[in-house]
């Protein structure tokens, strides 16, 4: 595997930062979780303009155009002959010294890992996730906004670990108010009556690419998608419920705190959507490979 670092490609071994890097001593960054299917990178532009808005948000210049950006992230992808990847690009506030001080690291570190994707077990999308909602809740937006993608991920393993503790693979995550917000690292939905809700972003969440496709894919079938507070209780009784992520696409969510969401089962309106969603990962996206394009 070769990794990108500052403008030059590494083998995987030799692929190292600073251990005075910011982004190691304080989990100072922002990074982005990218997918590549069948040689073309999806949704690519709303990834990078998601990480240039996280970076400036935390006031930090990425050393990078955006153009040199999208150029490192093709190229990361074509220099492991990859069509099928999760591309991982982390932007850390770079060497400083030891206190917090972000104007003592003069450039930010800029990283970008092309991997092999690992899937989920398709069993989880026919069975559907057992969630339920822990004791830690997701930031407060004045405090580290969840809208922020930055590398401090410690609220959501907080949240995971007492999940996993508990025998759960996955958390439904509540604000401080204890309103519904999302899991750790993917976005929620309820079906309701022929239609989708979702939290809005004010509530506290990653405004979530996925989310964002799956209300156009809804839209394009005629189902709105309300942008509501939930509580617990429009969860327990939705009619079906699903969770969105880059990682993940779209997976059922089939029993939330011990209650069965619909009959227990992914609803016909999850499945449709996973469909919809499948095809046209296949064919949007930006090319990895132009030659092969041409040729195709
Ligand atoms: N909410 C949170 C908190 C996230 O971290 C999403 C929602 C979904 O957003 P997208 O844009 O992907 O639809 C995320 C995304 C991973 C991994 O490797 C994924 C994310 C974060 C960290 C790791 O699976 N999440």
């Amino acid at each position: 595997m070769e990794i990108y670092i500052d403008g030059h490609f590494y083998p995987q071994e030799e692929a190292k930062v600073s251990v005075f890097d910011h982004g190691y001593l304080y989990g100072d960054g922002v990074f982005e979780g990218i997918r590549a299917y069948n040689g073309r990178v999806f949704k690519l532009t709303e990834h990078l303009d998601r990480l240039y808005q996280s970076a400036k948000s935390i006031m930090m210049e990425i050393p990078i155009s955006w153009k040199e950006m999208e150029a490192a992230v093709l190229e990361a992808v074509r220099r492991n002959n990859l069509h099928d990847a999760y591309v991982r690009i982390v932007v850390s506030r770079g060497v400083g010294d030891l206190g917090l001080d972000p104007t003592k690291c003069h450039r930010p570190t800029v990283v970008v890992i092309a991997a092999k994707i690992v899937l989920y077990p398709e069993e989880l999308y026919s069975k559907g996730l057992r969630v339920v909602t822990v004791g830690t809740r997701r930031n407060h937006p004045e405090a580290l906004n969840p809208r922020i993608k930055s590398t401090n991920y410690l609220n959501n393993i907080i949240a995971k670990a007492e999940a996993l503790h508990l025998g759960y693979q996955e958390v439904l995550m509540l604000n401080g108010e204890g309103y519904v917000v999302e899991g750790t690292g993917d976005n929620i939905f309820l079906v309701q009556d022929g239609k989708l809700i979702t939290p809005p972003p004010h509530v506290g969440i990653l405004k979530g690419i996925t989310r964002q496709t799956v209300i156009d894919l809804a839209a394009e079938r005629g189902i709105p998608t309300l942008q509501e507070v939930i509580t617990r209780h429009d969860v327990f009784n939705a009619q079906e419920c699903f969770m969105t992520g880059t990682a993940a696409e779209i997976i059922p969510v089939v029993e939330v705190d011990g209650r069965l969401i619909g009959d227990g089962m992914p609803g016909a309106v999850t499945k449709k959507l996973i469909t919809d969603y499948r095809e046209l990962t296949k064919v949007s996206g930006t090319p990895v490979y132009p030659q092969a394009e041409m040729a195709g």
